[in-house]
């Protein structure tokens, strides 16, 4: 999407939603919600490939980003994603340099990466055509590395410093797991906190765009005031149960 990496480092939230249910009416939906993007989650999430090829068209047929979380770090489901038209791909579990690079390398055409040419609905959701979509696609597409272990947060400057990438993605779930030994799920426990400082600095000294799973506005607010900008604001089947929820209190 042109405009799209000016607006992420504008440094204003850019707030998008979390889908885990598969449906194209759905994420059409999804997409015309006052957000301004959609994340299919195809790591947790229970949405396929074939799934995601229409809810991608969908989102980007409303003029908001669509964004993908791959299953894994792999070349082969990071290609795929652009393809299909995401605008963005968030890779899970990067934990070294190495895989950073490989990430990168699998997400941006020459010279900066290896991506492979193909795929026709990149073609149609940029409404253009391959020789424009070469020439843009390694700035209108963007790429962000999870930082969600101890190893990646031990590395977090070298990993920040890749070229290539375009922004780092706490996954504070796993990150509060990891940093409490397994003790429990906490995303604003002091520690937690702490470790996004430095993630943050890391993509400032860095020129990268620095993300977060937020989920809840409590949470997406203390992000906010550590200098997160891009961040997962709401999950689809939790705006269910809350709307369920609200529609009932005080009848029964
Ligand atoms: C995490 O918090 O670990 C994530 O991957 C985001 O859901
Ligand atoms: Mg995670």
């Amino acid at each position: 999407m042109t405009g799209l990496r000016d607006r992420l480092h504008d440094g204003k939230p850019f707030l998008f939603s979390w889908m885990s249910m598969a449906g194209a009416q759905l994420a059409g939906q999804m997409a015309r919600l006052p957000l301004d993007g959609v994340c299919l989650d195809m790591q947790h999430g229970m949405i396929g490939f074939s799934d995601a090829v229409p809810m991608i068209s969908a989102i980007a047929g409303v003029s908001k980003a669509p964004i993908v979380r791959v299953l894994w770090n792999d070349p082969g489901l990071v290609g795929q994603a652009f393809d299909a038209g995401a605008s963005i791909v968030i890779a899970p579990m990067i934990n070294s340099v190495a895989q950073a690079q490989a990430l990168v390398k699998a997400a941006k055409y020459p010279p900066i990466g290896q991506r492979s040419w193909g795929g026709y609905t990149m073609l149609q959701v940029a409404k253009t055509t391959p020789a424009e979509y070469l020439k843009m696609a390694n700035s209108t597409t963007l790429v962000f590395a999870m930082i969600e272990t101890r190893e990646a947060l031990d590395l977090v400057d070298e990993i920040a410093a890749v070229p290539g990438l375009d922004g780092l993605f706490v996954g504070p779930s796993d990150l509060s797991i990891a940093l409490s030994n397994g003790a429990g799920i906490n995303k604003t426990a002091p520690e937690v906190l702490t470790a996004m400082d430095k993630v943050a600095a890391a993509c400032k000294r860095n020129g990268l765009v620095p993300g977060a799973f937020a989920g809840t506005p409590e949470v997406m607010s203390q992000y906010i005031a550590r200098g997160f900008n891009f961040l997962a604001a709401v999950v689809d089947v939790d705006l269910l149960r809350q709307g369920a929820e609200a529609a009932v209190k005080g009848i029964r």
